[in-house]
């Protein structure tokens, strides 16, 4: 279990964050020279997929800081585009596993002040948007894998290929000394961030439950109320397991089926990668990216949805177009979403429930119906005190019940208001 503070119930409300994969790679856009990047398209991982079996040569790939020049990079439409889209918090790649840093560094040369014609601090512009519109920041930080730094740990890969060469655990100590450690703290002292995403996926015995609680200690030390997330690697790699976190990750476009007790969340695309792949195509529908959200909120969680935007600094429009749908329907159904718990009823086959408890035993429900037939009663079983009212999110429209026992039969609406998912606002007595 995550730890249980006070300090989490601000994120647990929030239920939708956008998190953006933004950096050098953005540049390749999930091509090198000719090569594709195909798989999973992962393009930030161009640098290891690319001239297979050795990977980009690391002066090559630290060139592409010098074309680094994001001319439309706009962090006040970044952020107006995901409170637009009912976003309450914004996390962002500030150093992903190729260990260039989105803000000016004094720990490593390897960043946007230092190493490119841009200059500026795009994590202090973001700080400065997300305060101005009341979006909460977060960073996402690549503490294990830094494909930059000697020691910095290296994805599996061929024995013979420098390239995936593993750090011995004195180089590794060297990095999380001379580059993790102080960087996390430069990114606490200068953004004031409310919680971090590391991103740890398996056991590695570099990540000793010792640096772990290093680098635990330095964040509570300094803000005792930053989120830190199981994907820092204390699933996996701490005796204590998650007892010291705040928050769980999923793995990757991982959706739990059941319901789970403490805050967690899924991180997931909207197409297949994570920074921006020109070729990449495979755009999921609105509808699906709904149910992915109404999924993991009647199951007590929230979900992370990525953008990946261009080099140049814009935000692709098959994003805009499915952030803004998102946004209408947020709009009207927002109240089913935010500040809700995990449906306390079994899960219907023909939607998801979230629910509100009043200070009286009372209860809303809200019925998320992804299956609407008119004609068709909707069944709930499970039903927590009496049913005294139903109506239409969306309308208002007054809908007719009939409770047996602890079922309801709902009388459906011949008129759906919006067939990806229209939701019911069910009303029970203590
Ligand atoms: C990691 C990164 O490697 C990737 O580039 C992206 O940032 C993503 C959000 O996180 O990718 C993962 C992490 C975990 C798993 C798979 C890919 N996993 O748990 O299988």
């Amino acid at each position: 279990m995550t730890r249980q503070s006070d300090a989490v119930k601000w994120f647990t409300e929030a239920r939708f964050g956008m998190f953006v994969h933004w950096g050098l790679y953005s540049i390749p856009a999930g091509v090198w020279r000719d090569e594709v990047v195909g798989g999973n398209m992962y393009s930030e991982w161009i640098q290891m997929k690319a001239n297979a079996p050795h990977g980009v040569p690391a002066e090559e790939y630290r060139a592409l800081a010098r074309e680094f020049d994001p001319v439309r990079f706009d962090a006040e439409a970044w952020i107006r585009e995901a409170r637009r889209a009912g976003m309450k918090y914004f996390l962002i790649t500030a150093k992903h596993h190729d260990g260039f840093a989105l803000w000016p560094s004094k720990v490593s040369w390897f960043n946007v002040a230092d190493a490119t014609p841009f200059g500026r601090d795009i994590l202090g512009e973001l700080r400065r948007a997300c305060r101005a519109h009341g979006v909460t920041l977060g960073f996402y930080y690549s503490h294990w894998q830094d494909w930059e730094h000697p020691g910095g740990a290296r994805p599996k890969g061929p024995d013979d290929a420098p390239a995936f060469r593993q750090p011995s655990d004195e180089a590794f100590e060297r990095y999380w000394e001379e580059k993790c450690l102080p960087q996390v703290r430069e990114l606490m002292e200068a953004y004031e961030p409310a919680f971090f995403w590391f991103d740890n996926w398996r056991k590695d015995e570099l990540l000793t439950p010792d640096r772990l609680d290093r680098l635990i200690g330095l964040i509570r030390a300094t803000d005792a109320r930053c989120l830190i997330n199981s994907r820092i690697g204390t699933t996996w790699n701490h005796p204590d397991g998650d007892a010291a976190v705040d928050y769980r990750s999923m793995g990757d476009n991982s959706f739990p089926k059941e319901r789970i007790a403490e805050p967690w969340e899924t991180s997931g695309t909207m197409n297949r990668s994570w920074g921006y792949h020109r070729l990449d195509h495979g755009w999921k529908p609105t509808g699906q990216l709904l149910r992915h959200l109404v999924d993991n909120a009647s199951r007590g969680g929230n979900y992370q949805l990525n953008v990946g935007p261009t080099a140049d600094g814009h935000i692709p429009i098959p994003s805009i177009r499915r952030l803004r749908e998102i946004g209408v329907w947020m709009d009207v159904n927002g109240e089913a979403i935010y500040g809700t718990e995990a449906g306390s009823v079994p899960e219907p086959e023909w939607g998801r429930v979230t629910e509100k408890r009043g200070p009286d035993g009372s209860r809303t429900l809200y019925l998320h119906v992804y299956d609407w037939q008119p004609g068709r009663p909707l069944e709930l079983t499970g039903l927590p005190g009496r049913a005294l009212s139903c109506d239409v999110l969306e309308t208002g429209e007054a809908v007719e019940i009939q409770q047996d026992g602890e079922t309801v039969a709902i009388a459906l609406p011949d008129t759906c208001p919006d067939d990806r998912i229209a939701v019911l606002r069910l009303d029970v007595g203590s």
